[in-house]
């Protein structure tokens, strides 16, 4: 079923992307899995669990993965890139995602206000954040993990999209970043490392028991995943599919 739902997604946001003339393939792609394991398993009933998406640049593989769950509307969906960069932000468009982020490494930050306020109210939803790899050059990601860690957010879950790319090619060459895992470590979260395509794995970090602490899921996954020409391929960064190659991208797509 999942599996399925994953298809769905990357199949939307191929079409999307190509017809509306707009980057960032690659790195939807690569969080096509993470969501169809997130959005089964999550609260998404309005009062239910909170979403950031912190690498907002991927915005419309989670508007992809709403509407194949029956949330928004196709139309809706459609109508994603009209006025894109007044409505990115914005939570009413999608409900259940309070945050998806312009500028980089502000939605970890967000997250953990949010987490920190359900505590303080008393409240049982819980907040998920899914963060890029290289968005953790940020310096304020390392600093909203510093208070998740200070204020115990055990109701604060973080999936890192370690496709081990970002904008301008492979993390080791632009920002070698070392081991992820122990950096959120030392902030005092509980890590898990998963393959991010891997449905089971996704299933079984997202249960993980992390008393006292946010719970980070390292998911190491394949920018471009799906499409051979655009897997680990630096120019579906900012690419995406012509006519031709959505042709193949799909055929591709639904024989996975
Ligand atoms: C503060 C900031 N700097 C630069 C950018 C431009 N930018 C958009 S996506 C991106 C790369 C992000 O890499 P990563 O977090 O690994 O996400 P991926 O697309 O590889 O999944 C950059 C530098 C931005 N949006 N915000």
């Amino acid at each position: 079923m999942m599996k399925n739902l994953a298809m769905k997604i990357r199949k939307d946001v191929l079409i999307l992307t190509s017809k509306n003339k707009v980057g960032h393939i690659g790195s939807m792609l690569s969080m096509a899995d993470i969501l169809a394991v997130l959005f089964s398993k999550m609260d998404l009933s309005s009062g239910g669990d909170r979403f950031v998406l912190s690498k907002g640049h991927a915005g419309a593989v989670v508007a992809a993965a709403l509407m194949e769950k029956g949330i928004i509307d196709k139309k809706t969906f459609d109508s994603y890139y009209d006025n894109y960069h007044q409505k990115r932000p914005s939570s009413p468009f999608l409900p259940g995602v309070k945050y998806m982020s312009c500028s980089l490494g502000h939605g970890i930050g967000v997250a953990v206000g949010l987490a920190l306020a359900a505590k303080m109210d008393r409240k049982k939803h819980l907040v998920y954040a899914v963060v890029g790899n290289g968005e953790c050059n940020e310096g304020s990601v390392w600093e909203a993990m510093m208070a998740a860690g200070h204020y115990k957010l055990d109701n604060l879950i973080i999936i890192v999209d370690h496709n081990h790319m970002q904008a301008m090619g492979h993390s080791s060459e632009c920002m070698d970043m070392g081991c992820l895992e122990q950096k959120f470590e030392a902030f005092n979260a509980r890590v898990v490392s998963v393959d991010g395509h891997n449905f089971e794995h996704l299933t079984s970090a997202l249960s993980v028991k992390h008393e006292k602490q946010p719970l980070v899921i390292m998911a190491h996954t394949i920018k471009g995943k799906g499409v051979s020409f655009m897997e680990n391929n630096p120019d579906y960064h900012y690419g995406y599919a012509d006519k031709k190659q959505l042709k193949i991208a799909l055929g591709e797509v639904k024989k996975a």
